[in-house]
């Protein structure tokens, strides 16, 4: 009751990473695990704080003071009994709850209409892999909304690209998530991971059924490139020529590389380079330009191409629906 009135009133005036408004089953529990922490630990910090004040004041030094120095209590037995037991049972109770939490959320039983997702965080952007649906984008994870009746939860396999010491390399860890509203949820790298840390923004988009199936068919079809077109085909052969394909995934295409996103559907993603910038020409112009004018200290060389080269390389990215 009181947590959904917590939930109804910050999801207002949220932002789109409050934590205080979660839109997930097990965001959910934790919210409500952190909602009775919260609760008790405030409650101590109340009846502490009081108790402080009050003997703060109520003792406070008096001219009428002698001077005498009040009656010296040593080795009671009650009293060191109550402050030792009192705080093991309430941490007690506080590691009881979250580990119920942590084993309800762990072992959620897998229902048949869940998705899988590989997640491989790369300095400095994550690309996303769905292994039944042979789709592979970048950045921009888009999911299905679950709805109770039917669940389709999404469980995440979640990799390093990098030697990150706090993730054990080529060691999967794992979560789920099970978006109850549609929309465009953001989020950070929560490892510092080197300088474009900040800029590493994952956006997650939650749309329904029907929206979700549209998008990966559309992430399925092999690119037609309009190769009609002078400048595409003139862009193509730059991009091919010029070690863009040594990091790079144009599906159907030479371009095999898996240092950089995969740029088969480059146009159908709202964002580049991991939300640092808008996904423009313009911006996808300036981006191939120099890299690092967007975003400074980034894993993609500047290739020095001239103009020309970088119209047609640009015409052909356009052309990658
Ligand atoms: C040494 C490897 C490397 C080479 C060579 C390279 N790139 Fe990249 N590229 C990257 C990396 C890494 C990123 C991701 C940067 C980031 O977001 O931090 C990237 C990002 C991009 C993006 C943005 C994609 C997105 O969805 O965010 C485009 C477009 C792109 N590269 C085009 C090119 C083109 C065109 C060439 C050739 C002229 C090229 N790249 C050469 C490594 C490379
Ligand atoms: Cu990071």
């Amino acid at each position: 009751m009181l947590t959904t009135a917590i939930a109804e009133l910050t999801h207002r005036v949220s932002s789109p990473t409050d934590i205080f408004a979660p839109v997930s089953t097990p965001a959910q529990s934790i919210f409500e695990l952190s909602l009775f922490v919260l609760g008790i630990s405030g409650a101590i910090f109340v009846v502490v704080a009081g108790l402080l004040a009050y003997t703060a004041i109520r003792f406070r030094k008096r001219k009428s003071d002698d001077g005498r120095e009040p009656p010296q209590v040593y080795g009671s037995l009650q009293v060191e009994l109550a402050w030792t037991v009192t705080p093991v049972l309430i941490a007690l109770v506080l590691l009881l709850a979250t580990a119920r939490v942590i084993f309800k959320i762990q072992g959620a039983v897998r229902p048949a209409g869940a998705l899988d997702v590989t997640v491989i965080g790369h300095q400095f952007w994550w690309e996303y892999r769905y292994p039944g649906l042979e789709v592979v984008t970048a950045n921009e994870l888009h999911v299905p909304v679950s709805d109770p009746a039917h669940p389709t939860p999404t469980f995440l396999k979640l990799y390093s690209a990098d030697t990150d010491p706090d993730f054990i390399p080529n060691h999967p860890n794992s979560m789920w998530i099970e978006p109850r509203e549609t929309g465009l949820y953001l989020g950070q790298c929560a490892q510092y991971c080197g300088t474009q840390h900040a800029k590493m923004l994952l956006r997650v988009y939650v749309q329904s059924r029907e929206d979700f199936a549209a998008w990966v068919q559309e992430q399925r079809q092999t690119v037609q490139t309009a190769l009609a077109d002078g400048t595409v085909s003139e862009g193509r052969k730059i991009f091919e020529r010029v070690a863009c394909i040594n990091c790079h995934t144009v599906a159907g295409t030479p371009a095999n590389g898996r240092f950089g996103p995969d740029l088969t559907h480059l146009m159908s993603r709202e964002t580049i380079a991991s939300g640092a910038a808008p996904n423009t020409p313009e911006n996808i112009r300036r981006w191939i330009e120099n890299p690092n004018a967007i975003k400074p200290g980034c894993l993609m060389p500047p290739m020095g191409l001239n103009d020309p080269q970088l119209d047609a390389v640009t015409a052909y990215l356009v052309s990658l629906r």
